[in-house]
């Protein structure tokens, strides 16, 4: 498997990677892009994508693995330093339709989670 950026037809994420439709860069380098969630539904909400298309989890190799894994506390610190109320932060990855994966260029979602959430006050 390539860590290089290798992109798939019809895949909105590769779609994004190669500039087509535009999103909000948080972190970008040779192998992942952070971007912001389409959503929003939580402030900050980001999601970490290999720069090569890989379908999911099964389709990783302990080359692309590492070099994807090793940069989301770098990426997770940047979110967190953003605001000094971002206490935690939620780390997700769906893997297929029943875990409900939606976009199938594998993904990790860092949800930020603020002291000052209602549940916590
Ligand atoms: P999942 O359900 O785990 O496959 O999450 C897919 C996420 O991708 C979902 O939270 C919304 C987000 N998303 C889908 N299309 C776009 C898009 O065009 N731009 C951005 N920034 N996010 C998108």
């Amino acid at each position: 498997m390539t860590l290089e950026p290798h992109y798939a037809d019809d895949c909105v994420f590769c779609k994004i990677l190669k500039g087509e439709i535009p999103s909000y860069t948080v972190y970008e380098d040779n192998i992942v892009k952070a971007f912001l969630d389409i959503s929003q539904g939580t402030p900050g909400h980001t999601l970490v994508i290999p720069k090569t298309h890989v379908q999911d989890i099964f389709a990783y190799d302990a080359d692309l693995a590492a070099a994807v894994f090793s940069r989301i506390p770098k990426i997770a610190r940047a979110i967190q330093a953003a605001d000094p109320t971002i206490t935690g932060m939620n780390i997700v990855n769906n893997n297929g339709k029943v875990a409900y994966q939606s976009v199938f260029h594998s993904h990790f979602h860092l949800v930020p989670r603020y002291t000052d959430h209602d549940d916590f006050k």
